[in-house]
């Protein structure tokens, strides 16, 4: 029996979705020329649930597709529900449920996939001239963008030559030809490093594309572990089991034996074409393509009846925001809690787009350490914008704990009753940074480095253990046994 449940099965969380309402099958026909995009970007920005999208103008019957896997439910107390499948995790859990999953799998011992026979990716196998990525409903997501993009929620696997660390990574690929995609593998990224090794020798890197994986692994391809870990020990710690995985055909990686959809093939260490532009992560399409590496497939294996899962990038929430800007929260609360610094929660907004990162303060042990603002903030620069994590991410804001940092509401509260101009705003322009952030000047951008900065909303006070006045609110004004009072009777007063 192939490995189940929605963490490890794309299936079954498709399947769960779907049972818990969160999922809608449309059957009506959908053209996967612009309207798939059109309604998943609805979805998103309605926070309406995933659409499994199962008659497709020019598609085989059965293949499917499936927008917004990790978008938002509107129903508040499910709202991360999506996300929290991706980990087995209840439907209701909250931003902290998540991170302390994902950092305490971080801090546990890895544990490495292991083979299987039973493979259901392997169900219909195609090899030589009989590959022909056509034969699947590649989306065009968005009217500018240049291509079609067959992998929006998939992950690359590669490894080093000495076979030392196997990488599984998410970035997009766009639909070249019959046999070949082409995409960005960035130096900084592991994708780019591993393929760096191989050109190096002169060689292809022996590369394959998962699409339709187990959750819990397209998540951890979206985080920025350090270099030399593998993803897939570290999706066994996050999930308690290894992940099944059997061999590709004209190579020697493995993929998740489960997966709905395995490219296989190799990136060529010269060739490249003109990629892009695509709606991307920060909310804009700017009207440029780029030389991108271009990979040729030499196999496509997939399930029956395969289900490409499908992110059309652009205003958050999408993946972008809600797996890539958590599974950073994760890594640098991880990294900075380390370093022993008086950091309580980290959140990458997702209404900012994964453009900024706010970091919540423990008030009492701020109070105790007698720091000041200019040594608290250098400390927390040093330790994250040299970091994988800390390099994705450009702005920073620090507020105290008694912030929620992941209500949104109350960091636009604190930002504007709390950070003094003139004197609460610090900037770093040598630290090194995603060339992708929008408003880099083209220097910044070629250079990779400048446009960050950390904000502190951080009251003089607060560095002597005290607040600056009370918060004015239902929780700040009232005694405790008034509030409960008062929430016992709220139906009874009259409110639903
Ligand atoms: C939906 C989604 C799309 C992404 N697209 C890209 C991309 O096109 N290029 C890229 O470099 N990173 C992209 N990322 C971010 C990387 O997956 C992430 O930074 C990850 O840490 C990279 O893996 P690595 O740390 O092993 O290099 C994307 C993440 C998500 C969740
Ligand atoms: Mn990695």
């Amino acid at each position: 029996m192939p490995q189940h449940g929605p963490a490890l099965n794309f299936r079954d969380f498709v399947d769960d979705l779907l049972a818990a309402g969160d999922a809608v099958r449309i059957d009506q026909r959908v053209d996967p020329e612009l309207e798939v995009g059109a309604i998943t970007r609805r979805v998103y920005e309605t926070k309406a649930p995933a659409p499994l999208f199962a008659n497709l103008t020019g598609a085989e019957p059965g293949f499917r597709l499936l927008g917004a896997p990790a978008g938002l439910n509107s129903t508040g107390a499910q709202q991360y529900g999506r996300l929290a499948a991706h980990f087995g995790l209840p439907r209701t859990s909250t931003p902290r449920d998540i991170l302390e999953k994902l950092i305490e799998a971080m801090h546990a011992d890895p544990l490495s996939p292991v083979t299987t026979a039973d493979a259901p990716c392997k169900e219909h196998v195609q090899l030589g001239d009989d590959v022909d990525l056509e034969r699947f409903p590649v989306p065009l997501l968005h009217q500018e963008d240049g291509g079609r993009y067959f992998g929006t929620y998939g992950f690359h696997v590669v490894a080093s030559p000495d076979g030392t660390w196997t990488s599984w990574s998410i970035s997009r690929t766009m639909l070249h030809g019959r046999t070949t995609l082409v995409g960005p593998a960035m130096p900084q990224q592991h994708l780019g490093m591993i393929h760096a090794m191989w050109r190096e020798r002169g060689l292809p890197t022996p590369w394959a594309m998962v699409l339709g994986a187990p959750p819990a692994a397209v998540a951890a391809a979206g985080m920025p572990l350090p270099a030399q870990v593998n993803e897939d020990g570290y999706v066994g710690a996050l999930t308690g089991h290894p992940v099944e995985v059997v061999r590709a055909e004209t190579n020697d990686l493995y993929v998740p034996a489960n997966a709905e959809i395995v490219l296989e093939g190799t990136i060529s260490p010269d060739e490249t074409a003109p990629e892009g532009p695509m709606g991307e992560y920060h909310g804009y399409s700017f009207a440029e393509s780029r030389p991108q590496p271009v990979f040729h497939v030499d196999a496509i294996t997939h399930r029956t009846d395969p289900i490409l899962p499908v992110c059309a990038a652009g205003l958050p929430p999408e993946e972008n925001h809600t797996i890539w800007g958590t599974m950073i929260s994760a890594a640098s609360l991880d990294l900075l809690r380390s370093a022993g610094l008086p950091v309580d929660m980290v959140w990458c907004s997702y209404e900012a787009a994964t453009c900024w990162m706010v970091i919540s303060i423990d008030l009492d042990r701020l109070g105790r350490l007698g720091t000041t603002e200019r040594a608290l903030v250098d400390a927390i620069a040093e330790v994250l914008f040299d970091s994988h994590p800390g390099w994705l991410v450009p702005k920073v804001i620090l507020v105290a704990n008694d912030i929620d940092i992941t209500d949104i509401d109350q960091v636009v509260w604190a930002m504007a009753t709390r950070a003094h101009p003139g004197t609460s705003h610090y900037t770093f322009p040598d630290a090194p940074g995603i060339p992708l952030v929008p408003y880099l000047t083209p220097d910044e951008a070629r250079a990779a480095k400048g446009g960050k900065s950390i904000t502190s909303c951080l009251q003089p006070e607060q560095f002597q253990g005290t607040n600056k006045g009370i918060t004015a609110s239902f929780r700040g004004s009232y005694p405790k046994h008034l509030q409960q009072h008062v929430l016992d009777n709220w139906t009874s007063y009259g409110f639903r």
